[in-house]
């Protein structure tokens, strides 16, 4: 099968980029330039033509890849013809008259390369994730995960434990020597090793998911103390509708920000109060959970109720700040008033301190993101793996020695697999189609 595809951007353009990938290729190639077949990895200027009529369709570069020097690791062809929709399309339908000849999914592209062992699994998401970076700590760290930090600590482990189970396999296939003890302690060492630098692993944070996904603040509060008008402040627009009514905001409302390159999405939500109405009592919930979900948040208040109790006060740890609003009504009560954790006073109408609760939120971020370098997990797909990859270490390293050799092989077994599935060397198909579906076609 050949696969075709708009690689470049949709829309207008001055130059669109349509790839090809398969055994095809050189016909293709052939066929569209009325020619022969460019020297490999040279952009050559070619008239592109209708074979069908004869007709011309464009003039462009045209870029052949033999196999196996490819992204996919198939004969490629790229034609850079003029980004307008008529050439473009012409094109793509020149090309659905070939047999075998069809367009490719999202992520087919690296789909093959990934089949080809042109790339591991881990690599494959990070182009991904490149293509999707909008900040520049986004951009890094997909960067940083491409150029094979990760993959390299996972293949080490992985090695690693491969050995220790063959020297527990040649133990179990001649049952009547007794291991010496020696070599069961340098077993249980090595593994305990791995156990423990997969521990520290664990221990990030989530950072690199939270870079990838963003980093996630919620306002909360009661109704009417100023969230939709800080939202709106902090996004510079009119995202979410002020009104003094209390109880305006009944849905979640997200604006995405970029804070210093870091990702940020910011939640505003209902003011959290006991209701009868069905539908505020609704966006009470979601607020609720979207405070649970956050990884901060930001508790607003208002000088006339500072007396909070349950929900709030459960809230205020070293995840949140207290911020009371609209000073400019009422500051007495403010200051006889002792507080879990120090408030930023703020007002929102003059504009007052919201440099320093901006400050505030960015230093609790770089608190966050202090250490990127190290960071190995960026999806939840990894963390799931090395966690059972982890579980399934300690459970090898209670069984008792010698006896439960051939039992303790199998947790083994099962830990050096889930490593296996993070770079993509065992049980690939299922969870193949998660990853590249997510791509965008022509990559
Ligand atoms: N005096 C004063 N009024 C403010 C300040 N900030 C916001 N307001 C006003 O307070 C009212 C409520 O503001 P919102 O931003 O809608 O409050 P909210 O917390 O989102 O309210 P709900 O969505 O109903 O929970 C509006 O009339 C705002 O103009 C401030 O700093 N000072
Ligand atoms: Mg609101």
């Amino acid at each position: 099968m050949t696969v075709y595809a708009l690689s470049s951007g949709p829309g207008i353009s001055g130059i669109a980029v349509i790839r090809v990938s398969g055994s095809k290729t050189e016909e293709i190639i052939l066929s569209l330039t009325n020619g022969s077949l460019p020297k490999t990895k040279e952009a050559t200027l070619k008239k592109i033509i209708n074979p069908k009529n004869g007709e011309l369709i464009d003039e462009g570069l045209v870029i052949f890849f033999k196999r196996p020097n490819s992204y996919t690791g198939e004969d490629m062809a790229e034609f850079h013809v003029h980004g307008s929709k008529a050439v473009v399309q012409e094109v793509l339908t020149v090309l659905e008259g070939f047999d075998d000849c069809r367009l490719a999914e999202p992520g087919e592209f690296t789909k093959i390369a990934f089949q080809n062992n042109k790339i591991n699994l881990l690599k494959a998401e990070s182009i991904g994730d490149l293509i999707a970076a909008e900040t520049e700590l986004q951009r890094k760290q997909a960067l940083r995960i491409m150029s094979g930090d990760s993959s390299k600590k996972f293949n080490f482990w992985r090695e690693e434990l491969i050995n220790i189970l063959a020297d527990i396999e040649a133990k179990i296939d001649f049952p009547e020597e007794d291991i010496p003890e020696n070599l069961s302690q340098n077993i249980k060492s090595r593994c305990e090793k791995i156990k423990n630098e997969i521990q520290v692993t664990l221990d990030d944070n989530k950072t690199g998911e939270i870079i990838r996904e963003g980093f996630k603040i919620a306002i909360v509060g009661p109704p009417n103390v100023g969230k939709s008008s800080l939202l709106n402040y902090l996004s510079k627009r009119e995202a979410a509708i002020v009104s003094e009514k209390a109880g305006t905001t009944r849905d979640v409302i997200e604006c995405h920000l970029d804070l210093e390159g870091i990702p940020v999405i910011i939640s505003d939500t209902a003011g959290i109060r006991d209701s009868s109405d069905e539908i505020e009592t609704k966006g009470v919930n979601l607020a609720i959970n979207r405070a649970e979900e956050a990884d901060l948040i930001i508790i607003l208040l208002d000088p006339k109720k500072l007396d909070f109790k349950g929900f709030f006060n459960e809230k205020l740890h070293d995840k949140s700040i207290l911020a009371i609003n609209k000073s400019d009504l009422l500051i007495e009560s403010i200051n006889n008033k002792e507080f879990k954790i120090e408030p930023h006073i703020i007002s929102i109408k003059d504009n007052k301190n919201l440099d320093k609760l901006i400050e505030a939120v960015k230093l609790k971020l770089n608190k966050q993101f202090l250490k990127t370098n190290n960071v190995l997990i960026t999806r939840s797909r990894h963390r799931l793996h090395l966690k059972e990859c982890h579980k399934h270490l300690k459970v090898f390293l209670e069984k008792k020695n010698n006896q439960e050799f051939d039992l303790a092989a199998e947790d083994l077994r099962l830990s050096i697999r889930h490593l296996g599935t993070i770079v993509g060397k065992v049980d690939v198909e299922e969870i193949l189609g998660s990853i590249f579906d997510n791509f965008c076609i022509g990559k």
